[in-house]
């Protein structure tokens, strides 16, 4: 009786929800990417289009769209792709799209800063761009996931980057920002009204805590204002308890506005990413609207 009961709640879970916890999420190449003897002059895609959620046409040539390496030139080689999950998710599954005749290794880091194997990724027919899925045994947590090249022919490329959980969403509504000092943060229960302004939070806050109140289902927006920080590259941000439908990023120095890509459920976004241009120290305000989980 006790096992048929856990059955069933497996399965209804992992029927529940699949999100992809890398969308939108900040990505760093370690590295020398784009240069190299062997096909020289391609371009080199953005890091941020290996977690926007998008595949390119199976079998695409490996220099076309992607971000890739020729470790015929030395100093790519042990070129490593970090993507910062900005925050704690516990992960099922994968799939990455990468050089069809080339190995690679994801690895996850552990609670001790550590970076595990989660999945040697093996090389498969055809040609160019190709996905490759997989299931773990068990669901680990992380932080950060690392993808690397362990053998082939020396000339490697990837497109996407994706991670999935079942898991459910249980963290209060609150956000974080990158690359931005935080002004005031509104935090709006649309369905009820209420709303609550935090005044010089934490790059990291809970609305929640601030005395927000909500109930899954209920619509709610969060709007952040704050300023560009030196050394800046992504200037976005994530939330948290809630799944997003839409969003902006608006410029308030310069005026220029840009609607936040992955309308389709990505709780992270880079407003660079998005098109938005900014400078040291300009006024950056972040919008989005969705529903409560
Ligand atoms: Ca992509």
């Amino acid at each position: 009786m006790f096992v048929a009961f856990a059955v069933f709640i497996v399965t209804t879970t992992a029927a529940a929800t699949s999100e992809n916890v890398v969308l939108g999420k900040p990505v760093t190449l370690n590295g020398v990417f784009g240069v190299g003897p062997s096909f020289p002059g391609a371009p080199l895609a953005p890091a941020w289009t290996l977690t926007d959620g998008k595949f390119l046409p199976e079998s695409t040539w490996w220099q076309s769209g992607s971000v890739w390496w020729d470790e015929n030139y030395p100093a790519a080689v042990g070129n490593s792709i970090i993507i910062d999950l900005l925050g704690s998710y516990q992960i099922s599954s994968f799939t990455v799209q990468v050089d069809n005749n080339d190995t690679y290794r994801l690895e996850y880091r552990d609670a001790s800063n550590h970076w595990v194997t989660a999945w040697n990724i093996p090389a498969v027919c055809c040609f160019g761009l190709r996905k490759r899925t997989f299931t773990l045994s068990s669901p680990i947590s992380t932080d950060a996931l690392r993808l690397t090249a362990t053998s082939g022919d020396l000339l490697y490329s990837v497109s996407e980057i994706q991670a999935f959980t079942t898991e459910h969403d249980d963290r209060p509504v609150g956000g974080l920002v990158i690359d931005i000092a935080p002004q005031t943060v509104v935090c709006q229960n649309v369905t009820t009204g209420q709303g609550v302004t935090i005044s010089d939070p934490a790059p990291t806050w809970d609305c929640e805590a601030a005395g927000f109140g909500v109930t899954p289902g209920d619509q709610v927006a969060m709007r952040v204002r704050g300023t560009v920080e030196a050394g800046a590259t992504y200037v976005g941000g994530a939330v948290t308890g809630m799944m997003p439908s839409s969003g902006g990023c608006t410029n308030l120095t310069t005026g220029q506005q840009v609607k936040l890509q992955g309308k389709s459920g990505a709780k992270a976004a880079s407003c660079v990413a998005a098109g938005l241009v900014v400078h040291l120290g300009d006024l950056i305000q972040i919008s989005v609207q969705g529903v409560a989980e």
